[in-house]
């Protein structure tokens, strides 16, 4: 059973990804006012996303920490204006402060990418809040992440600790129903533990909770598609790839894709559902 709060439109969900901050690896510094921020979480609402992932701190590896009030300041006009436009938005954030900020703007589920490691005062947040959590797999903060990729079994080990952190959020408070996990794509993995992970997603989905799969643009991705001298594809030369992995991930009965562009995954995911495999 999943949370009243989470999207349930009978087809893997589609969560586009809007980043108020200067530096985000694929599309930082695109939405930094409030007026471009707004635009883009409706264009992507119109095309029929369900849901709208604002985050105002970078995370991408070796990106420095913003302080709370500027991480506050960059998200809250942009989830007013849109949560009171009907627009559902999860807030990408690891900050309990911020979290309950964006939730007190209309925010309606927590997407936190380390799995409420990162903040010991996230879980009453969330529990208090009544609303789901994304728990992703996390092993430390940006600057340290790739020192963080060592595994013997990835696919084991991500099991293993995401597992913990679900125990974590359950003894704190939060229902199981509220939860929903991600392998963290990225986040402290190289290239070959991001494609295990991808691989074995039948070992998360069998876990019976709700998966998210966050691949959009992801250096893993530039990587594969790289040029004949190794220099890897850019950002926004993989979007057809992106959307390939939200086919398959849909097909394997994933919950949702988090995702750049909405429309490549939106039609990715209602070829799944159609096709049957999809849930
Ligand atoms: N990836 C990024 C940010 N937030 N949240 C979840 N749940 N899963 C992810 O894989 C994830 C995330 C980094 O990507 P971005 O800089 O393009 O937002």
């Amino acid at each position: 059973m999943t949370h009243r709060l989470l999207p349930d439109p009978g087809r893997c969900v589609v969560m586009g990804v809007l980043n108020v901050t200067p530096d985000s690896f694929s599309d930082g510094g695109r939405y930094l006012s409030v007026d471009d921020a707004v635009n883009h979480a409706h264009e992507m609402w119109a095309l029929g996303a369900d849901l709208v992932d604002v985050g105002g701190e970078s995370t991408r590896p070796g990106a420095e920490r913003v302080e709370p009030e500027i991480e506050i300041a960059r998200i809250e006009p942009v989830i007013k204006e849109l949560s009171g436009a009907g627009v559902r938005i999860s807030v990408d954030t690891m900050r309990a402060r911020v979290a309950e900020a964006a939730l007190r703007a209309g925010a309606t589920v927590v997407n936190d990418v380390s799995g409420g490691l990162a903040d010991p005062d996230m879980a009453r947040v969330v529990a208090n809040a009544k609303v789901p959590w994304i728990l992703m797999h996390w092993r430390g903060h940006s600057k340290d992440m790739n020192s963080l990729a060592n595994y013997t079994d990835v696919v084991g080990e991500v099991r293993a600790e995401l597992h913990q952190r679900i125990d974590a959020a359950i003894q704190a408070g939060v229902p199981e129903e509220a939860i929903v996990i991600d392998p963290g794509l990225g986040f402290a993995k190289q290239a070959p533990h991001d494609w295990a992970l991808l691989r074995h997603l039948d070992v998360f989905i069998g876990s019976g909770f709700p998966v998210l799969v966050g691949a959009s643009r992801k250096r893993f991705i530039g990587r594969l598609l790289a040029d004949a001298d190794g220099t890897p594809r850019p950002p926004d030369g993989r979007e057809d790839a992106t959307a390939a992995i939200s086919t398959l991930a849909a097909a394997k009965g994933v919950w949702g894709v988090r995702v750049h562009d909405v429309a490549r995954s939106l039609d990715a995911v209602r070829v799944v559902a159609e096709w049957g495999t999809c849930g």
